[in-house]
């Protein structure tokens, strides 16, 4: 049977890879993704149900191409929670909807139903992938995500990519620990503190490589609390790259990675193979209230180059000095922005509601999903999109004109290091504070950097403040929060509200988002209270825990606990997670 000519052509165009046709560069990648439950073990401590997918857990590393239209058919079959997944660091320009956050960018999905996420990706880089339903992600629901890129400036410096993660470890699960976090049974707010550290999600990772040549190395923290030191023994680490965005070669011996963060360095390996090298990341003990005794913060990988020789037990540093990320100099050069249209201060602290639990603030709010998620609010509300109202007197909403120079001034007045994260861009780090500087004095003339730092999240220093500068060129609802996971759930978050009247025009949120919704009940019209008739109306919104009784400081409510506790159980050991009975701890509401 013959062939025609025209039918050969289509019969090859379809046998060659997208990439490869004349006229298009961009591939469609699909991913088909069953979530659910799995059994692990990554330190060999304790076995226990973490979330895989499709049965499989790690879960992958995923790379992609710059490019690349991204097309996931997310299915939860957990049975028992909700879920959702957020692409850590991009832009979602145009595709707001596919951001993930719950309650804010779409609906929880819960069990049994599934999700298209559908989007392109244009950013080079460094990046993870990780649940954005309220505190899940820690139970192992977390990967690395890299983005190829062709151009990349430093291609001709290295020779292959080595990818891996760092992450905290916890043997219990997520729900057990918010629970026991958010309670007044833990009245001064002390983080669960993980049992290890684990280095691309185990404790022997082990590192091919051969003498001279040249490695991109790129590390994620996957983590949920613990910033860390990163070093290999014996080797020089060359940034190029932090969250994806390049920057001009700076060497180092040792980085610092905060939860979410990311780094991408060049490491030339030695002339000879005689031995193999440690490579340690060791878990910030400056962010635990309190050090468990046996508590091994440090997890030790090897770069093998030779299988036969054996695995060096790293030396024990007494300090830890790593490089300062605000010294990057981005290597495309944008210059820093001038001309600011909108600032504004958030103000952090740590303080105790009239429940006893212990929550975060900005500004004294502390932040609670509103019923309907914001980015269905924007597109309900008609002309009074603008409003801030709108949105709910529990979200720090910010409404942001398109195209604005914004700068945010970041006061921490909490003693605790906080990793701050923007969804929806990168931003220009301009000013960062030592620690106990206090908060930002506007009045002072401080020396900023020419062309700054750019990142899409970065650490506040304890009792210190910090100052980011970006321009509001991405209309959509974007979250900016503190990516250490026990502070996200106890409200350390504020919503931007980017150009709303410009997402009313141009946005088309898919029908399966809206079934998504239906199918969990959760209502997509109107306010952050679902009022669609007067949308300034409030009435049933969820709100936040009562202030404290005037009269009570949060000094004073700690002390009754305390010894309401203590006179409950007659001892001085207070059990910080358990669930004793203390109804006579229940304080009146104000
Ligand atoms: C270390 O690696 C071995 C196999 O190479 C594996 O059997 C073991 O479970 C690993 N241990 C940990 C703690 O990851
Ligand atoms: C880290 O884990 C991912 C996912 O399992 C894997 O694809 C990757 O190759 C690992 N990295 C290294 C350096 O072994
Ligand atoms: C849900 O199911 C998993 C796997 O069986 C279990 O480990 C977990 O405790 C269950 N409960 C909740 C509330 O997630
Ligand atoms: C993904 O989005 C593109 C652009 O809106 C659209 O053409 C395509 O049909 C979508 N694909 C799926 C599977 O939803
Ligand atoms: C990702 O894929 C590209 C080829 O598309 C490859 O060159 C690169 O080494 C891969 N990166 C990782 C970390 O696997
Ligand atoms: C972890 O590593 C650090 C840095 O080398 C060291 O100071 C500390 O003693 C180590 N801790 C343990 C428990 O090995
Ligand atoms: C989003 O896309 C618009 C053009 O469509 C562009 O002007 C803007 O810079 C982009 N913003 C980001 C953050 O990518
Ligand atoms: C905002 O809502 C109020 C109350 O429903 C209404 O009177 C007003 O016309 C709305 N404003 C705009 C600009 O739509
Ligand atoms: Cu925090």
């Amino acid at each position: 049977m013959a062939l025609s000519l025209s039918n050969f052509l289509v019969t090859l165009l379809l046998l060659l890879p997208a990439g490869l046709i004349p006229g298009t560069n961009a591939a469609t990648v699909n991913f088909d993704w069953n979530i659910g439950w799995v059994n692990a073990n990554p330190d060999g401590m304790a076995e226990r149900p973490v979330i895989g997918i499709n049965g499989q857990w790690p879960i992958p590393l995923l790379n992609i191409t710059k490019g690349d239209r991204v097309i996931v058919d997310l299915h939860n079959q957990l049975g028992n929670q909700s879920t959702s997944v957020h692409f850590h660091g991009f832009f979602q320009n145009g595709t707001n909807s596919m951001d993930g956050p719950v309650g804010v960018t779409q609906c929880d999905i819960p069990p049994g139903a599934s999700m298209t996420y559908n989007f392109t990706v244009d950013q080079p880089g460094t990046y993870w992938y990780h649940s954005h339903t309220k505190g899940q992600y820690p139970d192992g629901w977390r990967g690395q995500l890299v983005v190829h890129d062709p151009e990349n400036p430093y291609r001709d410096q290295f020779d292959e990519e080595i990818a891996f993660t760092l992450s905290d470890w916890y043997h219990d699960e997520l729900t057990g620990l918010i629970a026991g976090f958010v309670s007044y049974t833990n009245p001064t707010g002390a983080e669960p503190v993980p049992n290890s550290a684990l280095m691309n999600d185990t404790q022997n990772l082990t590192v091919p490589v051969e003498p001279g040549k040249t490695y991109f190395f790129r590390l994620t923290n996957v983590g949920a609390f613990a910033g860390q030191y990163f070093w290999i023994e014996g080797h020089t680490m060359r940034v190029i790259e932090v969250d994806g965005v390049y920057h001009e070669p700076a060497e180092t011996d040792m980085i610092y990675l905060t939860a979410a963060q990311r780094y991408g360095f060049l490491v030339t390996m030695r002339d000879d193979s005689a031995a193999n090298f440690a490579m340690v990341g060791s878990m910030d003990e400056d962010l635990f209230d309190v050090i468990p005794p046996g508590l091994n913060p440090n997890v030790t990988g090897w770069l093998m180059y030779d299988n036969a020789a054996p695995k060096p037990v790293p030396e024990l540093l007494d300090t830890f000095d790593p490089f300062d990320d605000m010294d990057l100099v981005p290597e495309n050069g944008l210059e820093l922005f001038e001309n600011v249209d909108h600032s504004f201060n958030l103000d952090m602290k740590m303080d105790n509601l009239g429940d006893g639990a212990n929550y975060a603030f900005f500004n004294d709010v502390t932040y609670i999903t509103p019923i309907v998620p914001t980015l269905y609010s924007v597109l309900t509300a008609g002309g009074n999109a603008t409003n801030p109202i709108v949105y709910g007197t529990y979200t720090n909403s910010y409404v942001l004109n398109k195209n604005d120079v914004v700068e945010i001034v970041l006061n921490n007045n909490d003693a605790g290091k906080h990793p701050f994260h923007l969804h929806g861009h990168n931003f220009q780090a301009v000013y960062r504070a030592p620690a106990d500087s206090g908060f930002y004095d506007r009045s002072q003339h401080h020396e900023l950097p020419a062309r700054p730092m750019r990142r899409d999240t970065l650490m506040v220093r304890p009792n210190s403040n910090f100052v980011i500068r970006f321009r509001a060129d991405n209309p959509g609802v974007w979250l900016f929060h503190c990516h250490i996971d026990w502070h996200l759930v106890s409200g350390l978050v504020a919503t931007m509200i980017e150009a709303p009247l410009d997402l009313q025009e141009a946005l088309i949120i898919p029908q399966n988002h809206y079934d998504v919704c239906r199918a969990g009940e959760t209502p997509f019209v109107g306010n952050a209270a679902g009022n669609t008739a007067n949308v300034l109306d409030l009435t049933g919104q969820h709100e936040s825990a009562p202030l404290l009784p005037s009269g009570f400081t949060a000094r004073g409510i700690v002390a009754l606990v305390f010894s309401c506790i203590s006179a409950f159980l007659g001892m001085a050991v207070i059990a910080w997670y358990g669930a004793a009975p203390l109804e006579s701890a229940k304080l009146p509401s104000a």
